[in-house]
């Protein structure tokens, strides 16, 4: 675990992502665009860059865990972005959900200035980020894989190797349009259950007990049971994962109905008032 490690993206997720690298005894050098998100983990034990190219100057494996596409560009090739700082030989692992389109874009680009792209969104919220159990699904050259291996195994349970740049992002944006459908029908089934008389709870333990029982519907479920809706998964980021997942539809020429009507309930839900959590 001696392998410079730069982390830049202390949100929900990159936080305790980058405090699972600290305990893991990386030598962390963290940086957030908002500066005092790094004081806990500077705390910690991480160092603090005082800049982009500082990160990129201080490391050797630079783990991306920002917003969208648009976020990763900035970070890399903006002005004293990492991509400024980092050596040839360097190695990106962008954790961020992305289009696929986008992260292909990014490896051509950084492959100009020799640096390798490891392609790695992953699966679970912000418990399994906590806890390093996180579902990472990667898209890289094997050997690049194979330089962040325990990198990702800090941070994640499970590692699914699916191919070149670009599949690690494809297959995000195909699992979360399964996780934002099935959570639009979860809430579709409760209130339903609830006009006709029925008690959440016991719905909820119908649910679990039959063939259509999921972890997500059970977590998701006790959530809701004990009004806990604190964000683990922003309004902002399930909204942009299905629109990710319907231009995909479209640039692919398939007709994704179902995730089209998706987009719509976000859209609905961000116009109804839950609209703060777009913009945090
Ligand atoms: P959050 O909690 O919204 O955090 C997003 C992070 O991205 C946060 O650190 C932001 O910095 C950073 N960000 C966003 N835009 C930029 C730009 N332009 N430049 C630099 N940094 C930026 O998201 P989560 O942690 O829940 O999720 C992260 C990813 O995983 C996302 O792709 C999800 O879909 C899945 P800030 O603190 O706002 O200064």
């Amino acid at each position: 675990m001696s392998t410079a490690t730069g982390f830049v993206g202390l949100g929900l997720m990159g936080e305790p992502m980058a405090r699972n690298l600290v305990r893991a005894g990386f030598p962390l050098t963290v940086y957030n665009r908002t500066r005092d998100k790094s004081a806990q983990l500077e705390a910690d034990g991480a160092s603090v860059g005082a800049s982009l190219r500082e990160v990129g100057e201080r490391s050797e494996v630079v783990v991306l865990m920002v917003s969208d596409d648009a976020a990763v560009a900035d970070v890399l090739f903006g002005a004293d972005g990492v991509v400024s700082g980092l050596a040839e030989g360097g190695v990106i692992v962008d954790m961020s959900t992305t289009s696929t389109e986008a992260m292909e874009e990014t490896g051509r680009r950084l492959g100009e200035h020799g640096i390798a792209l490891v392609d790695a969104p992953v699966f679970g919220s912000t418990e399994p980020a906590a806890t390093g159990e996180l579902w990472a699904v990667v898209g890289a050259e094997p050997g690049d894989l194979e330089r962040v291996r325990p990198t990702l195994e800090a941070m994640c349970g499970r590692i699914f190797a699916l191919g070149p740049v670009g599949a690690g992002s494809s297959m995000k944006v195909a699992g979360n349009l399964i996780v934002t459908g099935m959570l639009t029908l979860l809430a579709e089934s409760l209130s339903m259950g609830e006009r006709r008389g029925l008690d959440r709870a016991q719905m909820l333990e119908v649910v679990a007990a039959i063939d259509f029982a999921s972890p997500l519907y059970t977590a998701k479920g006790t959530q809701v049971i004990d009004g806990d809706f604190a964000p683990r998964f922003p309004l902002k980021h399930a909204l942009k994962d299905s629109r990710l997942a319907a231009a995909a539809g479209r640039s692919l020429g398939l007709q994704l109905r179902t995730v089209d009507g998706v987009v719509r309930d976000f859209e609905a839900a961000a116009e109804a008032g839950h609209r703060a959590q777009l913009e945090s």
